[in-house]
């Protein structure tokens, strides 16, 4: 069995950057991920459900398992050292986690999702952490992180990954050598290679959309909607499956073979998902799995970030999915 730990050692020729600081940033994103995946498999019993009585930057009511997860990572990062600071979902601003001055020598930038979905802790229904780092770049002598260092754009990530707490818990990651997935083995707390080399099959016949929203959709969307309830030339239909949980969604899509579309609305007329944090990340992985993300218009990775919490329209999948989609938009 083949733990992530020594697959990062044995493919360090890939990584470009301090293989030293990619163990530490694993080292903090595996501790927070088994803190959390022990909270969320009890949630039930510890009162740990529920909103926490705030609400989040973005307006939206905070869980109590939201706040739980962002703290973890917060410390898990800090205490080892490898991180300059953190945006987060769950807070307005950036954190810087280095008092000192950050140096460029093994310093990075981390933007997470710590919880995403997780109004869906209350009945069981798999959520996820999403995670997005970034080189630090000093540009002079007693430079200090600004907004700027945290605006980059996606194509420069060079390490994105989510854990998916499901009916296992599962660490998926790429830093631009392929898409590889670890499970989680809760009775030592270790994570085992489990999907080497993801990548979306060549059969794909799911689509993920929030029907609820179909009369707010544009006239491309509900045209491919309305493409993807034909019957196919093969006779085989294509099948409908939307948990409204992004990591959920976008882990069995990518698995099995299906696009993921969150469009704009008029409730969300920028779209819902969060650029930095949510879209960049799963764009990163569904490039390296052999697919295609974009905002209906553009590469999502080349889209200039302006703020910490901007949204964007957002549909990943298969290259030949995401392709039809466009020929209709
Ligand atoms: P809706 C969860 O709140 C989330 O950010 C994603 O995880 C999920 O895909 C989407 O929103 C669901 O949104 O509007 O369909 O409930």
């Amino acid at each position: 069995m083949y733990t992530l730990g020594e697959f990062i050692i044995d493919n360090k020729k890939y990584f470009s950057h301090s293989i030293e600081s990619l163990l530490r940033l694993f080292s903090a994103i595996k501790l927070a991920a088994k803190a959390i995946h022990k909270e969320v498999n009890k949630a039930g019993l510890t009162k740990n459900i529920g909103s926490s009585g705030k609400t989040n930057i973005q307006g939206e009511k905070q869980q109590k398992l939201d706040f739980f997860a962002h703290n973890i990572f917060i410390n898990s990062f800090r205490n080892r050292d490898v991180v300059c600071g953190i945006a987060s979902e769950e807070s307005k601003n950036f954190i810087i986690l280095n008092k000192k001055e950050c140096t460029s020598d093994n310093k990075y930038i981390v933007l997470i999702d710590p919880l995403d979905g997780s109004s869906n802790i209350d009945v069981n229904v798999p959520i996820g952490t999403i995670f997005s780092v970034y080189k630090y770049k000093k540009k002079y002598n007693n430079y200090h992180l600004t907004i700027n260092d945290f605006l980059q754009k996606g194509y420069k990530q060079i390490l994105a990954g989510y854990i998916i707490y499901g009916s296992s818990t599962i660490l998926v990651y790429t830093t631009g050598n392929g898409v590889h997935g670890f499970t989680l083995d809760p009775s030592i707390g270790t994570f085992y290679l489990s999907h080497p080399n993801i990548v979306f099959p060549n059969e794909n016949k799911i689509y993920s959309i929030n029907d609820g929203n179909y009369v707010k959709f544009s006239n491309g969307i509900k045209k491919y909607i309305k493409y993807c309830h034909k019957e196919k030339k093969n006779g085989m239909p294509y099948t409908a499956r939307y948990i409204g949980s992004l990591v959920g969604d976008f882990h069995r899509n990518m698995i099995k073979g299906g696009i993921y579309i969150y469009p704009n609305t008029s409730l969300y007329p920028m779209g819902k998902l969060r650029l930095l944090y949510e879209c960049n990340p799963i764009a990163f992985i569904t490039e390296q799995a052999g697919g295609k993300a974009i905002d209906g218009h553009k590469r999502i990775l080349e889209i200039k970030p302006i703020d910490l919490h901007q949204r964007t329209p957002f549909i990943c999948g298969p290259k030949n999915m995401v392709s039809k989609l466009e020929e209709f938009i």
